[in-house]
């Protein structure tokens, strides 16, 4: 029995020297792969509406060509949306980066605080922090749809559903996606819903038609459209607008407890597609 477990422990350190020995002959051929973080550092907040993700970036910095796997592994409550990057990397001179987006979210109930992604080569390694930031208020005087869940009747293919839902109501950014826009080019009505995380007191909605020196809302922007509220389960109807050529709605109307508000495109001014920019709900 003694000598049983003598020979295991022998055969461990001599395999322990033996791998350490290969590893460090073999570094500059087996690990030419330079991992890279763009950001270096994420931050992300537990709404479903404001997803984060980083750019990964592998590197051959050999004069071979190679192919790469990156695994990734994520800790805490941080979700990825893909566990493996890989690529092939031709031996380019000078060097030349190869980037791969990787989704970043948590749930709502993620504690703040910073967790760590490890991705992982044959021989790289690199941690990239992510810090868990609080939950943005939700009280009175707060947006009570910001980065909460948006459906739509149906989103162009070029757009994000959560772009009139992610807090940034500037229409010039248009083309990076900071809007909505539906995917029936003609056909109308379109509907825009945000679901609150749960019922509250809603009295105004600010609705933001895309309206930049570009694409002005008088051509561009909604015409008509209904702000609706949905009330156990059913949707009213609290504003009627019509004739609208302005970027920013303010619809005003007694406060009702609901858990959802839906904008339903009616009509735009040239004809074709419902845009948003954002939907924003308040108390009063
Ligand atoms: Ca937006
Ligand atoms: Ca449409």
């Amino acid at each position: 029995m003694k000598r049983q477990i003598g020979v295991v422990v022998l055969a461990t350190a001599v395999l322990g020297v033996a791998g350490a020995a290969a590893s460090t002959a073999a570094r500059p051929d087996r690990d030419p792969v330079r991992l890279s973080a763009t950001p270096e550092r994420v931050e992300v907040v537990g709404l479903p509406c404001l997803p984060s993700s980083f750019q990964l970036g592998l590197t051959n910095t050999s004069t071979a060509d190679l192919y790469a796997d990156a695994l990734l592994a994520a800790g805490g409550p941080v979700v990825l949306d893909r566990e493996l990057v890989s690529s092939w990397l031709p031996a380019w001179d000078p060097d030349h980066t190869v980037s791969a987006r990787v989704g970043v979210t948590v749930p709502r109930d993620a504690a703040p605080g910073v967790y760590d992604v490890r991705v992982t080569t044959d021989g790289a390694r690199l941690t990239v922090p992510v810090e868990v930031l609080p939950l943005p208020p939700k009280g009175p005087g707060d947006n009570l749809a910001l980065g909460e869940q948006a459906t739509a009747s149906s989103t162009h293919a070029n757009f994000d559903v959560c772009g009139a839902a992610d807090g940034n109501t500037d229409s010039e950014q248009w083309d990076t996606l900071t809007g909505w826009n539906d995917g029936t080019s003609g056909v109308f009505p379109d509907t825009y819903d945000v679901a609150m995380a749960a019922p509250a007191t809603v009295g105004r909605v600010e609705t933001w038609t895309l309206d930049s020196a570009r694409y002005p809302a008088a051509r561009y922007g909604l015409r008509d459209f209904d702000v609706q509220v949905r009330v156990d389960g059913g949707w009213q109807t609290v504003d009627e607008v019509r004739g609208n050529s302005a970027g920013r709605v303010t619809s005003t109307f007694p406060p009702v407890t609901a858990d959802a508000v839906r904008i339903v495109g009616l009509a735009s001014n040239n004809g074709d597609y419902s845009r948003l920019v954002e939907v924003e709900v308040f108390t009063s």
